[in-house]
């Protein structure tokens, strides 16, 4: 299978970790947006978005929650998205929460790289206030927990581990790791797992 993304995206990272994670094996492509309204990722994906998976028979998965739906589906490696009904609601929910985070962060990031003058402030303040609501309350959830649910390591651990990484290097003026302890402790957990490792925004 074919991996289309890039290094930076926290999205392709969720799902790259949720690949090594299961010891998939996969290839990683990573120019798939260049190319303008032909780029190739646009016959992968007509919404044009990373990342998105393209099977050896060709059918392409997006976005990254159903890539890492069919991803554990396929192997029982780890499962990382529980089957009882609520707790696998409340490990979406978790990985809705930290991409939410991600769609304001990125909408703010692509505004950033319009001139100047065409810039919003006032939507650039909203998605940072999404983003600032949405960790406070990743931080109410966990608790003093090592874990989003449950004790095992899971789906909702590794978008919030992706989703607070990606605030490291693209936000750091975000102080979520002075803000809120337990957060740190999970995150700092999770940055050593091989999976973490392998799969830096700046290599
Ligand atoms: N909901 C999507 C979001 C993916 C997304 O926004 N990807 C960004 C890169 S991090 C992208 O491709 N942006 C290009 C665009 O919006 O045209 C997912 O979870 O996969």
């Amino acid at each position: 299978m074919k991996l289309f993304g890039s290094v930076t995206s926290p999205f392709a990272r969720k799902v790259r970790v949720v690949l090594l994670e299961k010891h998939i094996e996969f290839e990683f492509i990573t120019n798939s947006m260049e190319g303008g309204e032909s780029a190739p990722i646009n016959n992968i994906n007509p919404l044009g978005k990373i990342p998105a998976l393209q099977l050896d028979d060709g059918l392409s998965l997006f976005d990254s929650p159903v890539i890492a739906e069919y991803l554990d589906s396929i192997n029982p490696v780890g499962h990382l998205i529980p089957e009882p009904a609520r707790e696998r609601t409340m490990v979406k929910r978790w990985e809705a929460l930290a991409d939410g985070v991600l769609d304001a962060g990125v909408s703010i990031v692509l505004e950033m790289r319009r001139p100047e003058n065409e810039r919003s402030p006032a939507a650039m303040a909203r998605q940072k206030g999404k983003m600032e609501r949405g960790v406070a309350m990743m931080a109410k959830e966990l608790g003093p927990r090592t874990s989003c649910t449950a004790d095992a390591f899971n789906l909702a651990d590794i978008a919030v581990g992706c989703t607070l990484l990606w605030l490291d290097f693209r936000f750091p003026e975000i102080t979520w790791r002075e803000q809120y302890p337990h957060l740190v402790v999970l995150v700092d957990k999770l940055a050593q797992r091989k999976s973490f490792i392998d799969t830096p925004p700046n290599p």
